[in-house]
């Protein structure tokens, strides 16, 4: 008895870390694990096999992380997030692990190629874009950093769908991820918690004091899935935990008890709808019922989860806010707010104000965009039926908030109703950054200037109340997947020069400045680039089939495709380039050949964005097949743009799109990672362009466009975008071009919305920015044939841009936020 006690307590110990060792472990995942020899086992087998074997090394580092943090009884960030766009697993386990080459080497010796078994990894795209990238990029840093952190979400079973094209038009599929299996995820089907939904709500006597009691009519379980968050190369593994939504017993028994069986069985796909999928739409909400069942399902789990079984069992919740942040990544998780307060006043029984004074310490907020569209509502109606009681608890928050504002500003009733959470017009709705706002112990935008637009222009009378409420933290990117993953070449490069201490300490990348006057070093840093081309066209290749041209500026845009971000603006640039050498105007052999490359998903619902992608299908298929242009413009646009191509894509870039509207894009994070690649970028002033610019230098970054004070005068003067089409004829020869239907085979109705509203609306000014735009192309060009002095420029792009590291990103919000600390081995 005693001797199977002290075995069980014995530590979790990983693999040897050899060549043997692994080999060993991997043949046994594969045999015992998979249940195939390896003869017989499929590319898949030893995919899953792999997978098995790196987690192993991984384990005992992720219990012993657990088993630290909680003697240390520190204070934890949890952070909740409708998106974690992860991208693939392997790669970087390896990486934290140091097994590459161990790896390697082992599945050469079974005839096993390493790069194949990578192929076969589906990345998990639980996210739309760059919020749910960054929530991936926070995590990494975190368990690098060695701060106690739980990721909280939801394991949608189809992910951001997968793009195709047909006849240049976008064709969604569905992103089965999970279909071959998913090596990196540990379910707790024992650890569900359950969720109510639906009901009313009914006042009770409680010994005294009159209490408030939930009723509900429905509920689903949730069950925690948790992924290992590996630190760099730190002994740490964080966890991320996400939620899985399953009909509970309770759920079905009354439609069993009146012998429906076979309905009783189908109503439980009702409940496993809530993590069937994520909504597709980027920064444009549409208020579906579904969606709020989302939210509020994973936020209630993630808090009964981390009250019930992350906190010891005697821990007294008035000490809560020692113990956790919740930072809210942008609205979608601030249905927390209420459901805290509930637990609070509901279940522990605590006294209102009590309860609020610890949940306002409890919560943060982070806002991620300036569109007024982006601003999540939800009506009275629907939010009360779905949760009536945490819709009776953001009354009584509204209500005593506006009692405080009245108080400040007796008589001011205007400043009430722009302030009041719930928003009469055009419909009774819940404004869920005012909650958000008036919860949180701090706000915070994602840029400088975003943050400072927050503060003036979206949340003024808020900022007004609490000044020291507001903070900026600007984003930031992980230099481990996004340098030393994805630019090896470059990672080698740069650790040959300065040591590897800047995969930790990006900053350091400044040792490298005076490289740049290094003809040596320079040399050396266009043949990475070249590398990295022809690795991209290595790959676009196998799976486009698509060709780069050799020896060709690559001018790169990847994003999610949305008016604000002006891909429009870039393809009137080619369309006008096209025309001018087709009229004879310009000689294509006086500029330097160019690939222009686009990556792009349209929200499935929005036409004017799927039309883009069409125009820019379309103006390929046109300009690449015209000998006119003798190659001097190619254009490229391989399907579904996500983490992984990203990883190949922008280390061989040569020239970086940012060109939203100035005050549109909040931050961007792309931009960031272009320019940590070596990437010179062409843009406008908006989001963290801003500050890209500031640190590089003017003389290294192409600016063009209005600024956001001229963007908002030209608008409340009236905007005009026919007078720029009337006045200039270079943009007027593109726009006939395009109306013309000469990309359409002659149809002239297939474009002839996005010309109409370029020419009536034009609601970002594309118009406005096209000369500006076309100016600064022109002085690209012209930098670009400075091949020395062009290097230079990127070389000082890569040196100076260590600031934009996820973990500088996180080291501001423990100081300006959090006030959490690392953990570290005592
Ligand atoms: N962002 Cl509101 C999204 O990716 N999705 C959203 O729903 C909202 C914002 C982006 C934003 O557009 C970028 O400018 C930021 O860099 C990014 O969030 C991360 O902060």
């Amino acid at each position: 008895m005693t001797e199977n006690r002290a075995n069980s307590t014995a530590p979790v110990t990983a693999p040897q870390h050899s060549v043997e060792g692994f080999v060993k472990e991997f043949l046994r995942e594969l045999h015992f694990g998979q249940g195939v020899t390896m003869e017989r086992a499929s590319v898949n087998d030893q995919y899953l096999a792999l997978a098995r074997t790196v987690r192993q090394y991984l384990m005992a580092r992720w219990l012993e992380t657990a088993r630290r943090q909680r003697e240390a009884q520190a204070k934890s960030v949890a952070y909740l997030s409708a998106e974690y766009l992860l991208g693939r697993q392997l790669d970087n386990a390896l990486l934290a692990t140091d097994l590459s080459e161990i790896v390697e080497e082992g599945l050469a010796s079974l005839g096993i190629d390493l790069a194949t078994l990578r192929d076969q990894e589906v990345e998990p795209g639980l996210g739309n874009g760059g919020l749910g990238r960054l929530a991936a990029c926070f995590i990494d840093s975190l368990a690098t950093m060695s701060v106690p952190c739980i990721g909280y979400g939801i394991r949608y079973e189809y992910g951001i769908f997968r793009q195709t094209f047909v006849d240049g038009f976008q064709v969604e599929q569905a992103d089965s991820w999970l279909s071959l299996g998913s090596p990196w995820e540990f379910p707790h089907p024992e650890a569900a918690v359950t969720v109510h939904f639906g009901g009313r709500t009914e006042k009770y006597d409680d010994e005294g004091v009159e209490r408030t009691r939930w009723v509900p009519a429905w509920d689903v379980l949730g069950v925690p899935y948790n992924y290992m968050v590996p630190g760099y190369r730190n002994g740490r593994v964080n966890t991320l935990r996400l939620w899985s939504a399953q009909a509970t017993n309770a759920f079905d028994l009354a439609i069993f008890n009146s012998g429906e069986y076979v309905d009783a069985v189908r109503a439980q796909t009702f409940a496993e709808n809530i993590s069937k999928v994520l909504y597709p739409e980027d920064s444009t909400p549409q208020g579906k019922e579904l969606r709020l069942q989302q939210q509020y399902f994973f936020v209630a789990c993630s808090i009964r989860d981390f009250v019930d079984n992350v906190l010891p069992a005697d821990f007294d919740l008035h000490d809560l806010p020692s113990r956790i942040i919740f930072q809210l990544n942008d609205t979608h998780p601030v249905i927390a707010v209420p459901e805290l307060m509930r637990v609070l006043v509901d279940e522990k029984k605590w006294d209102w104000d009590e309860a609020w004074a610890v949940t306002q310490r409890c919560f943060a907020y982070t806002c991620h965009t300036l569109l007024p569209e982006a601003l999540e509502v939800w009506p009275v109606e629907l939010l009360g039926r779905l949760l009536p009681r945490h819709l009776e608890i953001i009354y009584r928050i509204n209500d005593d908030f506006l009692a405080q504002v009245a108080q400040r500003y007796p008589g001011d009733e205007l400043r009430l109703r722009r302030m009041s959470i719930i928003a009469e017009h055009p419909e009774r709705s819940v404004r869920m950054a005012f909650l958000a706002t008036v919860a949180g112990a701090k706000v915070n935008g994602v840029a400088a200037l975003h943050s400072q637009l927050l503060r003036d222009k979206v949340l003024p009378d808020f900022s007004e109340f609490w000044p020291d409420k507001f903070t900026n933290v600007t984003n930031g990117v992980t230099p481990r997947r996004f340098v030393r993953l994805a630019n090896p070449a470059l990672s080698e490069l740069i650790t040959d020069a300065i040591g590897p201490g800047w995969l930790t300490d990006l900053a350091r990348l400044r040792e490298m400045e005076p490289l740049a006057d290094d003809a040596d070093f320079r040399e050396k840093f266009r043949a990475v680039k070249a590398h990295n081309k022809q690795r991209l066209n290595d790959l676009l290749q196998r799976r486009d089939g698509i060709t780069l041209p050799g020896d060709a500026m690559l001018d790169v845009m990847v994003k999610r495709l949305h008016e604000y971000k002006r891909q429009t603006l870039k393809v009137l640039h080619i369309v006008s380039l096209y025309e001018r050498i087709v009229s004879g105007e310009l000689d294509p052999t006086s500029i330097p050949p160019r690939v222009f490359a686009f990556g792009a998903k349209a929200a499935p619902g929005y036409k004017m964005a799927k039309q883009t992608i069409a125009l820019i299908n379309h103006v390929g298929r046109t300009v690449n097949q015209d000998p006119r242009v003798k190659g001097a413009l190619t254009v490229v646009f391989p399907p579904n743009y996500n983490v992984t191509l990203a990883e190949t894509l922008i280390p061989a870039a040569d020239l970086s799109e940012q060109i939203s509207l100035a005050g549109k894009e909040a931050s961007g994070t792309g931009n960031m990672k272009f320019a940590l690649n070596g990437a010179l970028t062409i843009g406008t002033d908006d989001g963290a362009n801003v500050e890209i610019r500031e640190l590089v230098g003017d003389e290294n970054f192409f600016l063009f466009g209005l600024v956001e004070p001229e963007v908002d005068a030209l608008v409340t003067a009236g905007y005009r975008p026919a007078a720029y089409y009337e006045e200039n004829p270079t943009l007027r020869r593109a726009i006939d071009l395009i109306a013309s239907g000469a990309f359409a085979d002659g149809d002239r109705t297939v474009f002839e919305p996005i010309v109409s509203n370029l020419l009536h609306e034009d609601r970002f000014l594309v118009l406005a920015d096209f000369q500006a735009y076309v100016d600064a192309q022109d002085r690209v060009d012209t930098a670009y044939q400075d091949t020395e002095a062009w290097t230079r420029s990127a070389i000082l792009n890569v040196a100076r841009t260590g600031f934009f590291s996820s973990d500088r990103a996180m080291w501001d919000y423990i100081d300006r936020i959090w006030q959490t600390q690392p953990v570290v081995a005592r």
